[in-house]
């Protein structure tokens, strides 16, 4: 696995008469070791999140329920992925530009992540992100 470009990650499935099971272990599944998890949901029809990319931050997106897009730029190419199965986990690497959007009904976006909270990670103007894009070269 090329852990420097975005990629679709399989998860572990147990599939059970009772209701199926997926889980991701620290040291498994992900090139990282999971700092923190938070999770996005109620979101409003037609609302967007994230904007932004990180300069260190790695992180795995599952759509725990429903449905919703992620917009992935690395100032060259963009490319669009479909969230709707709890098995699979989309991972990006730093310098990415992301946003999430199409949100269905009662969707959940859990988010695992490599790095405490630090708003020093976030570049959130875009120009800025376009800028060190440059610098860095394709990566999608
Ligand atoms: C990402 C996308 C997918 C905290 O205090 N702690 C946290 O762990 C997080 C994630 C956020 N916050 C605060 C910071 C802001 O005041 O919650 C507020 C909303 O955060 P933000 O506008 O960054 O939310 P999104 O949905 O645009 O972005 C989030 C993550 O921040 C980001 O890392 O990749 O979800």
């Amino acid at each position: 696995m090329d852990w420097t470009k975005p990629a679709i990650i399989s998860l572990p499935k147990i599939c059970d008469p009772r209701g199926n099971l997926t889980f991701v272990q620290d040291g498994d599944q992900v090139p990282f070791h999971i700092a923190r998890a938070y999770w996005i949901y109620d979101v409003p029809a037609g609302e967007e999140r994230g904007g932004h990319s990180h300069h260190d931050m790695r992180q795995l997106l599952i759509a725990t329920s429903g449905s919703f897009s992620v917009n992935l730029t690395d100032g060259f190419v963009t490319v669009t992925h479909t969230l709707n199965r709890p098995f699979e986990g989309l991972y990006i690497p730093p310098g990415i530009w992301r946003t999430i959007d199409n949100f269905a009904s009662g969707s959940v976006c859990l988010s695992l992540v490599s790095m405490e909270y630090d708003e020093s990670d976030y570049v959130r103007e875009f120009d800025e992100f376009l800028a060190l894009a440059e610098k860095k070269g394709p990566v999608i």
